[in-house]
């Protein structure tokens, strides 16, 4: 058993070492159906490799200019002024297991002004509680503050029990998701009402959902009831590709968790056609999400300098999990696993052992390489109450008590 794992570590040390190096061989490709070759997080635009871990920050702001510049936009940082003002909070919340609070978070920048609300309810332990902000991409009444109503895409008791805090804000109170409304959030905030035309690296919704989740940090290091090393980002589908985005730039953010986040999330671009989510189909669908430029790849994924595994490359040495539903083709399980997979190279600069990229578990399986998980559950697309359970089994690995 111990010999046949080692020899799967060796097949995937050498698989990975085609499929980054110079030509990617018809084995690799009839292996992972990688098409082409998928760039190397490891090599400096100028050719330079990084060899070791102190070269990786310089690799990193490269890799991190190069996907603001092609896919996600350029956003901006902190705003002139950043205010939170508690709306509500309940010390004995939950039969008293729990404490609510609901937070305004108000910017002002240029005279303007913009306002979201985050929810976080924080087990009583007496000690401040690893959370997990969920980027809610569906309607207010998934995250009830009043838990009349309960939803497994925010299911507050079973993080409770698990000993956990939850948080979360309404991507919609950042940006609208729809074109052309969707600067209509902090996008105007910061750049006032002048209609014409916008750079085209300028952030879009995805950029200003990701902005949001960074101000929602900045409230959760003030919060004594979280523990702020210990704060995890989670989104499902267009909010998991904005989590992802979010724990890309923000290194804050000690647990990166993408759920079904498919086409520019985890999944790799450079994959074979068939019902997965393309450049073209993603763009045509949703002109509100990305940076123009990204366009320039609409059926031309290899010229794009990056994949989706230097995405979650930029996340190391941090925690990230990634979550997919098997029926969920539109999203591409298996490039979602191998994105996360062949994001191993990075890690590696950092001690990690790699995850195999043949080693996809079956349904209803999981594998955990600190400080990486994946897990597939049999399903659709969603967001259940069982994927928070694996995600939360990650925790428990990445932030041992
Ligand atoms: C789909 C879209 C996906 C995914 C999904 C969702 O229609 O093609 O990229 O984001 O929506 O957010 O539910």
């Amino acid at each position: 058993m111990g010999g046949q794992r080692l020899d799967l570590r060796m097949k995937a040390l050498v698989v990975l070492g085609w499929v980054v190096a110079a030509g990617c061989t018809a084995e690799s490709e009839a292996l992972f159906g990688v098409e082409g070759t998928l760039p190397d997080p490891l090599r400096f635009e100028d050719g330079r490799r990084v060899t070791s871990e102190t070269q990786w920050p310089d690799r990193r702001a490269e890799i991190l200019e190069l996907f603001k510049t092609h896919v996600y936009g350029h956003a901006p940082g902190l705003p002139e002024q950043l205010a939170f003002t508690v709306l509500e909070e309940d010390p004995a919340a939950l039969g008293g297991t729990a404490n609510l609070m609901r937070v305004a978070i108000t910017s002002r920048q240029a005279g303007r002004e913009h306002t979201f609300e985050l929810i976080r309810f924080a087990p009583n332990t007496g000690t401040p509680s690893g959370v997990f902000l969920l980027l809610n991409n569906r309607s207010a009444n998934n995250t009830d503050p009043t838990r009349i109503e309960k939803s497994e895409f925010w299911p507050v008791e079973d993080a409770i029990a698990r000993g956990y805090a939850i948080a979360a804000i309404q991507n919609s109170e950042l940006a609208i998701d729809d074109a052309p409304p969707f600067a209509a959030g902090v996008i105007q905030l910061f750049e006032g009402d002048a209609a014409g035309p916008r750079p085209p690296d300028a952030w879009k919704a995805i950029g200003a959902w990701s902005w949001g989740a960074s101000r929602a940090m900045d409230y959760l290091a003030t919060d004594r009831l979280i523990d702020p090393t210990r704060v995890a980002v989670i989104g499902h589908s267009r909010g998991g590709k904005a989590a992802l985005w979010t724990g890309a730039q923000d290194e804050r953010f000690s647990l990166v968790i993408s759920n079904g986040s498919g086409c520019a999330g985890a999944a790799l671009t450079r994959r074979p056609r068939g019902v997965r989510e393309t450049i073209t189909v993603i763009n045509a669908l949703f002109p509100d999400w990305f940076a123009d430029n990204f366009r320039a790849f609409n059926d031309n994924e290899e010229a794009l300098p990056i994949d989706q595994h230097m995405l979650i490359g930029l996340i190391a040495p941090r925690g990230v999990a990634v979550g997919s539903g098997s029926y969920d083709s539109w999203a591409d399980p298996e490039g979602e696993y191998l994105g996360l997979a062949y994001a191993s190279s990075v890690y590696a600069l950092f001690g990690d052992a790699l995850i195999d990229p043949t080693a996809m578990p079956g349904e209803d399986g999981s594998v955990f390489v600190a400080p990486r998980g994946y897990h597939l559950r049999t399903g659709n697309h969603d967001l259940t109450a069982w994927d928070w359970q694996r995600y939360m089994d990650v925790a428990d690995q990445t932030w041992p008590r």
